[in-house]
């Protein structure tokens, strides 16, 4: 570290774990992070995503200025930002004028600080009138929020991370934790290390690492947790494993209930979930006598049109065994993005009011109508993203503001919103990246600040308050989100209010943030004690935190009240439905999405940092080694995955993780990564009745083999960022063309790319020069007869930019000469023979498990195959000693390697 080095403390900007980051920097640029010791999310641990924050954000990806365009078709030219407001405050004025308050609608994000969604929510419903203000944590979270609010009376998580080490049965449904919240994980792995009796239950259709570390794994059928969650109640009930006296004193409803459990007995649930009756039993007992009983959950219970009924199920559990209020118990939702849960306190979903109020409720709106200082707030509900884009498409939705999302890549039925991003007469873009999917409609694209330039406060899962801080200052002449609001609202208050004091005189993030949290005085909620200058003394803290508490919350609900009418909490009885896309002969599997360890959503920002692609490089349709098999696959064949509103060519992989029957696609490829816009072309709009979460982890498709004869391969060094939107266009209409980063010190954009025929010349020219591999030296081999063609480029003996056409035999061996940084003697006659094929053995594909120290794949599996345990791989390797998120997998391979010999 240079004597001009200097460390700012923040939060992570990816998960809900909301760790805390030490940011190095010398003032102008970041130049590393470390964990935070003194946060007590994470208490110095960080995990491949926050410890690689550094190394993405590839300047050449930013958005730097304001850009207009200023009719469709026309190209978008840069801007100041005052002409850009300008323009935006006359556009939706006039809107506004013609077409009243509900045709325009702002579409915001998760990932959005606490001061910027009070800025976006004042604008939208105090100013603007609309309660057309959703955000993708409907994607997300909102069947938490529902189940949280129907069982227990408000939308708060009643739990502490503490709590996972606490607990004596942990049930983990719907939560693949150990990729998605690896820092919680490894506090887990660390507690049943430490107590070896504590008991964990992994309910996943999937086989994920984090099944790997329980003592029971449910492979239940998709969608049929409710039936599960029923079963386990009425085995309870049988067995009197329930807590009568906490049901008497302080829950409702549970007579109705026990009456509909009465329809889930072992046999039926059993059969329903695809367990055994005694897989069943060994699950309720588990329950019904552990001393304390804590359940995490996450996607696969929320993304489901039966979300809202999954998330109150389980609930259902912890109130018939009394498991809640005390340390070690629980229902527990993990939160996805690192400040959802800030949405949901200031009121940013359709639904929603600042302070956990509802916009259906007229005293909810008077009260915050009277504390913002205007007449009224608009009495015409919102609409929830879903229905927000059908109504862009519909044409009832005519100016678009999108905030820090990328809906033209993370929305369901992606051709529809396309569409509808088409139509819109105006759409805003509100980005950090310029490379997104949803960029590309923008009319106007407003470069926002992003993480390590802003600053303000964000809420983690287990309801605590960090404050993030700006450590260098934003790129060209992007703003903090906030910022812009508040300059947008008063330049539309000077079309919709005239001559009235603005409702946004905010100069500092730390004004909104105390304008904001007097809104939750008196609400379950209640933060309204802490200042930012408590925060900075007491450090981070979790609510409520009212005006008189000189310490946070660490847990809710120990007096047994619960913040209902009745102070009583509801047991919800909702029956089983199953998913509304079953599978049948036309579309006979069904498609489950997720997340990779290494990537975070649509890749915008990890996109841009090569080693995160080292895990896995391409999207991969993951099969059942029996439905490959049935298929007549192999490995890698590109087959086309038919959903029933569209399709999309991708690779198959085995994946002995899946049930026969289901298939399984990571959610973060979109159009820029791969042509046919992503896995979210093929899933299913359908929502749940009462969040409106779309049901992303269910949807029906069907395969088949493409016969896709010419094959292209192409790996080029430096400029990948540049490099990557310069070809992306060229391979446009392709039937398959997949785009990766690859390498570490010298990162390369990686394409694969089949097709039925081989393109026109003038295309495959246009690519070449992209490649820079036109111009001398170029070592060239072309046979245009057979449309066979191989060029490369060398520099200082190393290969530094190679394409095949044609055909691609000798892919993996060239990718592996150019990792290799040296040249093989063989090369030159590889070179001039007619046929790609290489010289020697293939190299086997060596994926990088160990981000932090770049162990591959191959050189764990050798270390087990000379016997290492974990300790003496990590001894002699070094793989898993850092972050540690490649432990869950290692011992995965430890687990599977000598049962694979074996065989
Ligand atoms: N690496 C990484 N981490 C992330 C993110 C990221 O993009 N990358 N995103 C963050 C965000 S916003 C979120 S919301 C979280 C999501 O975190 P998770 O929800 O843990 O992640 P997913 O992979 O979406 O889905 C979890 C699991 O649900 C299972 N599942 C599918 N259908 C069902 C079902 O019917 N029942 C049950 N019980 N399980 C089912 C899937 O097989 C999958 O393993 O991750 C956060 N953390
Ligand atoms: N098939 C399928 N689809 C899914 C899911 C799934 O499991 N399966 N999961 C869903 C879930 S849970 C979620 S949360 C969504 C996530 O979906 P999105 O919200 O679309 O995900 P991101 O790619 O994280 O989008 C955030 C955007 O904000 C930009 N950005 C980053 N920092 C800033 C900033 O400070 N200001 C501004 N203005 N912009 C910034 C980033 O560049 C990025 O483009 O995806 C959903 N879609
Ligand atoms: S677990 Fe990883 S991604 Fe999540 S907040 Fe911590 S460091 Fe960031
Ligand atoms: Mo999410």
């Amino acid at each position: 570290m240079s004597s001009s080095t200097q460390t700012t403390a923040s939060t992570c900007c990816y998960c809900g774990v909301g760790c805390g980051v030490l940011i190095e920097h010398d003032g102008q640029r970041i130049l590393g992070v470390a964990g935070d010791p003194a946060h007590p999310a994470n208490f110095g641990r960080l995990c491949s995503k926050g410890s690689t924050l550094h190394l993405t954000g590839d300047r050449d990806a930013r958005a730097l200025y304001p850009e207009l365009r200023l009719g469709k078709g026309l190209g978008r030219n840069r801007t100041g930002w005052d002409n850009a407001l300008e323009h935006a405050a006359a556009v939706f004025a006039s809107t506004l004028a013609e077409h009243g308050p509900d045709s325009v609608a702002f579409y915001v994000s998760g990932q959005l600080l606490t001061e910027d969604y009070y800025a976006f929510n004042k604008l939208a419903r105090a100013l603007v009138g609309t309660h057309n203000i959703d955000s993708n944590s409907r994607l997300c979270m909102s069947s938490a929020v529902v189940g949280y609010k129907r069982s227990l009376g408000a939308d708060a998580p009643p739990c502490s991370y503490e709590d996972i080490e606490q607990a004596d049965v942990l049930l983990i449904a719907g939560s693949n934790m150990a990729y998605a919240h690896p820092v919680l994980f490894r506090r887990l792995e660390a507690a049943k290390a430490a107590r070896p009796e504590m008991r964990v239950i992994v309910v996943d259709p999937r086989r994920t690492d984090t099944a790997e570390l329980a003592d029971l794994h449910l492979s239940i059928r998709p969608g049929s947790d409710v039936a599960l969650f029923h079963g386990l109640l009425y085995l309870l009930l049988r067995e009197g494993w329930i807590d009568s006296a906490f049901i008497a004193a302080h829950t409702e409803g549970f007579g109705s209930l026990a009456a509909l459990v009465h329809d889930y007995p072992p046999a039926r649930v059993a059969e329903l979930c695809g367990i055994t009756p005694e897989q069943l039993f060994d699950c309720a007992r588990m329950i019904g006598l552990a001393p304390s009983f804590l359940s995490l959950w996450c996607m696969g219970l929320n993304q489901s049109t039966a979300g809202s009924a999954k998330n109150s199920a389980l609930i259902n559990l912890h109130l018939a065994t009394g498991q809640i209020g005390r340390p070690g118990c629980g229902p527990f939702s993990l939160t996805g993005q690192p400040n959802a849960m800030g949405g949901r306190e200031t009121g940013t979903l359709a639904n929603l009011l600042p302070g956990h109020r509802d916009a259906a409720n007229p005293r909810h709106r008077a009260e915050v109508a009277a504390y913002w200082g205007i007449e009224r707030l608009p009495e015409v509900p919102g609409l929830p993203a879903v229905e927000l884009f059908d109504a862009v498409r519909s044409g009832r939705i005519k100016a678009l503001w999108i905030v820090c999302t990328n809906p033209a890549q993370s929305l369901p039925d992606q051709h529809a919103v396309h569409q509808a991003l088409a139509t819109c007469p105006f759409v805003v873009v509100q980005e950090a990246f310029a490379t997104t999917e949803t960029c590309r409609y923008a009319d106007l694209l407003l470069p926002a600040a992003s993480w390590g330039e802003k600053a303000g406060t964000v809420t983690n899962s287990e309801r605590r308050i960090s404050p993030v801080r700006a450590a260098v200052s934003a790129p060209g002449e992007a703003r903090p989100d906030w910022a812009i609001a508040c300059d947008f609202a008063r330049r539309l208050e000077r079309h919709l209010r005239p001559g009235r004091p603005s409702l946004f005189a905010f100069e500092r993030a730390e004004q909104l943030y105390d304008e904001y949290r007097q809104l939750t005085a008196g609400r379950d909620l209640d933060y309204s004690g802490l200042s930012r200058a408590q925060l900075e003394r007491l450090g981070p803290q979790q609510w409520p935190f009212p005006a008189s508490a000189e310490r946070g919350t660490p847990r809710l609900y120990a007096d047994g009240r619960f913040p209902t009418e009745s102070g009583r909490a509801r047991f919800v009885a909702d029956p089983f439905v199953s998913a509304a896309e079953g599978a049948d002969s036309a579309f006979p599997l069904v498609l489950n999405t997720g997340r990779l360890r290494d990537q975070w959503h649509g890749m915008s920002r990890t996109g841009t940092a090569a080693q995160l692609f080292g895990h896995v490089e391409q999207a991969l349709l993951g099969l059942h080694p029996d439905d490959l098999a049935r298929a007549g696959l192999a490995e890698g064949d590109l087959v086309r995955v038919r959903s029933r509103r569209a399709s999309l060519v991708l690779p198959v992989q085995v994946d002995a993780s899946l049930q026969p029957g289901q298939a399984f696609v990571p959610m973060h490829w979109g159009d820029r990564f791969l042509e046919g816009l992503g896995v979210n072309a093929l899933s299913s709009a359908a929502c749940d009745p009462l969040s409106r979460q779309p049901e992303l982890k269910h949807a029906a498709v069907a395969i088949e083999p493409v016969a896709l004869p010419w094959a292209f391969f192409a790996l080029v060094e430096g400029d990948v960022q540049r490099r990557l939107e310069a070809l992306r266009p060229l391979f446009r209409g392709l039937a398959y063309a997949s785009f990766s980063l690859a390498g570490r010190e010298r990162p390369a954009l990686v394409i694969r790319a089949a097709a039925e025929a081989a393109p026109a010349a003038a295309l495959l020219a246009a690519i070449d020069q992209q490649l820079g591999l036109v111009d001398d030296p170029v070592l060239v081999y072309e046979d245009p007869q057979r449309g066979v063609g191989k060029r490369l480029r060398l520099s200082d003996g190393r290969l530094v930019a190679l394409r095949l056409a044609g055909e691609t035999a000798a892919r993996d061996w060239l990718k592996a000469l150019w990792a290799r940084g040296s040249i093989e003697p063989g090369l030159r006659r590889w070179l001039l023979a007619p046929l790609s094929t290489p010289p020697g053995v293939l190299p086997e594909r060596d994926p990088t498990i160990c981000n932090c120290l770049n162990i591959g794949r191959r050189s764990i599996c050798d270390g087990i195959a000379r016997g290492l345990d974990l300790l003496e791989l990590q001894r002699s390797l070094g793989c898993g000693t850092r972050c540690g998120s490649c432990v869950p997998e290692i011992k995965r391979l430890l687990a599977q390697l000598p049962l694979a010999e074996s065989a």
